[in-house]
């Protein structure tokens, strides 16, 4: 549709291009609404543009990890690598005309709300103003580098699993690896292949499903490009996703946590098998998938080193029993600084109340996508989404189709709604406390999922009760800032 800057009257400021931030784009564009792209980097794609690690692919099945609408049916294989999944959002974005309304090397430095409307800073101090924010910036975007004594010392090349140097050439090189989540994972599979030595320094092992890769039939693509075939299988999918996933987060021998236990069995040397086998619930941790993780760590070439880190020497990286490893280079998988989502954006709300404020204690929001103090400010996977049970892609479907609601609701009272402290408070308890009985705190472990009181900053609802969560505008959980007819210079009551 054709944005009608008559019916719009607003304008939408989107930070982040990309999945979420896209998605807002479409979904803009199908309204009629106005709306810019603001981008950081020089392309699209967020995670996926940069995490370019080896190895780096989906361990959602393809046909699922979709916008609902925009089924691919050329995915080559059931869990398609990283560069197709960038392909697939570029194509995209083309197909909707999202390109044209991105303005990318731009990095949002502040968000002010002026009264009426945001005034937004640009790192290189250029001013833009929108009457609506929405935010797509990821959850998981900062790279957690390890606090190692020595990393700098280090003579070889040090890469993070998300800052990947694309010029880094493994072959024939012996290499020491930090961290086996999920990254870490996927890196060990491709490099034990290609690299002279790996040598895992696993500081806690994870629960890792194995799962068959198998490329897409002829057939299936073929019959992909209907679109009731497709939209048959996202749904089939989505459903065996749930089914998959349920009981995940309550600590339920789940189905995915029997099928981790029984794929251990596959390390056939048992002292290597006890060394990766965890001493915490399934779940505790977000479970790892694989299709040959189990078959890297049975390599020849592969080591992996239990024994804790002492510091990393010019050499190498010595462990407490004093043994160094010689290495040319140090793969840090070591994760994401979870907690510092929208930072280091500075965000200024209706009072001159700041989110640094706000944020204070706990990351106080309303059901993931907005804020209070903040008028006409949203957030796409926002702090507390689900994690686990639903996949990322459809956690954003239900966000943004619950901040379009209140986009249309904004644009046609006129409005700049923000929900109260009251309200973003009580829910915020209640996902707490339910948080605070799952695995992921009972399990045994530390993990990303948990923020610095021990509560998980995720949220353990299914895709039903995410949907149900964000059904309906509830408007007493808001406060409405009400134009004043008699001015109309942007002053409001
Ligand atoms: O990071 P992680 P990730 N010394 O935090 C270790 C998503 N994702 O990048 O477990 C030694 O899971 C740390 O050890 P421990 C997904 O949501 C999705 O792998 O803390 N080790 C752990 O082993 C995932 O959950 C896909 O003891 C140190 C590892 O580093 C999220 O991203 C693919 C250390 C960090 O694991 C994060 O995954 C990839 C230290 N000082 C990622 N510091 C999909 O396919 C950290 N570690 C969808």
């Amino acid at each position: 549709m054709e944005i009608d800057m008559k019916k719009s009257k607003i304008k939408v400021a989107v930070i982040g291009a990309g999945f979420s931030g896209i998605l807002a784009g479409i979904k803009l564009r199908e309204q009629g609404i106005d709306f810019e792209i603001f981008e950081k980097a020089s392309t699209l794609g967020g995670t996926w543009r940069d995490n370019v690690y080896p190895g780096v692919a989906c361990d959602v099945p393809s046909h699922l990890y979709v916008y609902s609408f925009a089924p691919n049916p050329r995915w080559s294989h059931r869990y398609a690598d990283g560069s197709q999944i960038w392909r697939y959002l570029e194509k995209t974005a083309k197909k909707y005309r999202i390109f044209e309304k991105i303005t990318f090397d731009t990095e949002i430095a502040s968000a002010e709300w002026q009264g009426d409307r945001w005034k937004l800073t640009t790192s290189a101090g250029k001013l833009s103003f929108a009457e609506i924010v929405i935010t797509a910036v990821g959850r998981l975007h900062h790279p957690s580098m390890p606090n190692l004594k020595g990393l700098d010392d280090f003579r070889g090349e040090i890469c993070h699993s998300a800052r990947w140097d694309t010029s880094f050439d493994e072959r024939g090189k012996s290499i020491g690896i930090i961290g086996t989540g999920s990254s870490g994972v996927q890196i060990i599979a491709a490099l034990s292949a290609s690299a002279s030595r790996l040598t895992i320094f696993q500081r806690t092992p994870h629960w890792v499903l194995s799962v068959p890769n198998p490329a897409t039939p002829f057939l299936t693509k073929m019959a992909m490009r209907l679109p009731f075939v497709a939209k048959y299988y996202y749904k089939k999918l989505q459903r065996d996703f749930a089914k998959l996933t349920a009981g995940v987060g309550s600590g339920e021998d789940a189905l995915i946590a029997r099928a981790a236990r029984k794929h251990l069995k596959r390390v056939r040397d048992p002292v290597l098998r006890a060394k990766v086998t965890p001493d915490y619930t399934p779940g505790c941790k977000r479970m790892v998938a694989s299709p040959n993780y189990h078959e890297a760590i049975q390599r020849e070439n592969v080591e992996i080193v239990t024994d804790a880190i002492e510091r990393i020497v010019p050499e190498g990286i010595r462990t407490v029993t004093g043994r160094t490893v010689n290495l040319d280079a140090i793969v840090l998988a070591t994760g994401f600084q979870a907690g510092a989502f929208l930072r280091p954006m500075k965000v200024v709300g209706a009072d001159g109340v700041t989110l640094d404020a706000i944020w204070s204690d706990l990351d106080i929001n309303y059901k993931t996508v907005a804020l209070p103090h903040m008028p006409n400010f949203f957030m796409i996977n926002g702090p507390y989404s689900p994690g686990g049970t639903i996949p990322i892609i459809a956690i954003a479907e239900i966000d943004v189709k619950y901040i379009m609601k209140c986009v249309e609701h904004i644009r046609r009272n006129d409005i700049a709604m923000a929900p109260s402290m009251d309200a973003s408070r009580n829910w915020l308890n209640g996902v707490r406390n339910r948080a605070s009985q799952t695995v992921w705190v009972t399990g045994g472990c530390q993990s990303w999922y948990l923020g610095k009181d021990g509560v998980p900053i995720v949220n353990p609802a299914n895709l039903e009760e995410l949907s149900e969560d964000l059904r309906a505008i509830e408007l007493d959980d808001f406060v409405i800032f009400r134009k004043i007819e008699s001015d109309r210079s942007r002053e409001y009551a």
